[in-house]
């Protein structure tokens, strides 16, 4: 049975959360929109300010990577996304998978659900994904770039609101714990954790490297990546490269670096 949604979002539910200074300077909530990545980007285009966050009840075209489809059922999730303005190109790679971390943390901080990581940017609690993050680029300003991180979270949806071909591979916080989650709360949580971390990938990069290899399930295992247009390559995923891309050992020993495409653990 599909629970009751939680009360709905509102600016100043949100507000009452929020401890951050910058994610959230402007804050545009939603009822129904296509995507909250496409409303950031039209935003953005009308000036709208870095740290401005768009959050929507549902989506009727959640995106995801290369043209996939984000399941958005009204009223129970967290569709979110931020903008972000002046980064420096060598941050840019970094902010999807910033997003994540902050995303993983955020869940584990409310919960205490062990989440992890498959590269570049899925959140798993075990092998079902609870979250996905999709960074698009809006236009270039002043040299540096101007993104949009979306971030899509399974709050309270139930096994009822997921197609049947994606339950087996996706769940919610609902589902791992059998209680329903206070949304504004994780949001309040995620915007300050994605602030510090925001911070820190200028700051502090290693750390976040750090932070990132520690929650990647993807490392040390035997994986194959897709992608598209080129034959797909199998190896021992190694590390994480200075670029957030995947560092790939072939069997024939020769390393591979990957900046685009989609994961299956083998092993
Ligand atoms: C992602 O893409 O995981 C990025 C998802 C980002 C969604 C957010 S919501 C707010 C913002 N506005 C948007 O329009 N998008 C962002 P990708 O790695 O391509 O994964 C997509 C795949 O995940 C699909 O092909 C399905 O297999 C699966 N999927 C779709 N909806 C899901 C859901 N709600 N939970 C778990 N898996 C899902």
């Amino acid at each position: 049975m599909i629970p009751p949604p939680d009360s709905p979002l509102s600016i100043e539910a949100i507000r009452a959360h929020l401890t951050t200074r910058t994610i959230g300077v402007t804050i545009s909530v939603h009822g129904e929109v296509d995507s909250t990545n496409r409303v950031a980007a039209d935003l953005w285009s009308h000036g709208a300010p870095n740290g401005t966050i768009v959050i929507a009840e549902s989506q009727t075209k959640g995106r995801g990577r290369l043209g996939r489809r984000w399941i958005s059922p009204p009223g129970v999730n967290l569709y979110l996304s931020i903008v972000l303005t002046h980064i420096t190109p060598s941050a840019s790679s970094w902010i999807p998978l910033t997003g994540a971390v902050a995303v993983a943390r955020a869940i584990n901080g409310l919960t205490k659900l062990q989440t992890k990581l498959k590269w570049p940017n899925d959140v798993l609690i075990a092998d079902r994904k609870i979250a996905g993050v999709l960074a698009e680029t809006l236009g270039h300003s002043d040299g540096d770039n101007a993104i949009v991180v979306g971030m899509g979270l399974n709050v309270n949806m139930s096994p009822d609101h997921i197609p049947e071909e994606l339950r087996p591979i996706a769940t919610s916080i609902l589902i791992e714990t059998g209680r329903p989650a206070d949304r504004v709360a994780l949001l309040g949580g995620l915007c300050s954790t994605f602030e510090t971390l925001f911070h820190d990938l200028d700051h502090h990069r290693t750390a976040i490297m750090q932070a990132y290899r520690e929650l990647c399930v993807t490392l040390g295992k035997q994986v194959r990546v897709e992608m598209t247009g080129r034959e797909c390559a199998e190896g021992t995923a190694e590390d994480i490269a200075p670029d957030g891309a995947l560092r790939l050992r072939g069997s024939d020993g020769k390393m591979l670096e990957i900046r685009a495409g989609d994961v299956v653990h083998l092993g």
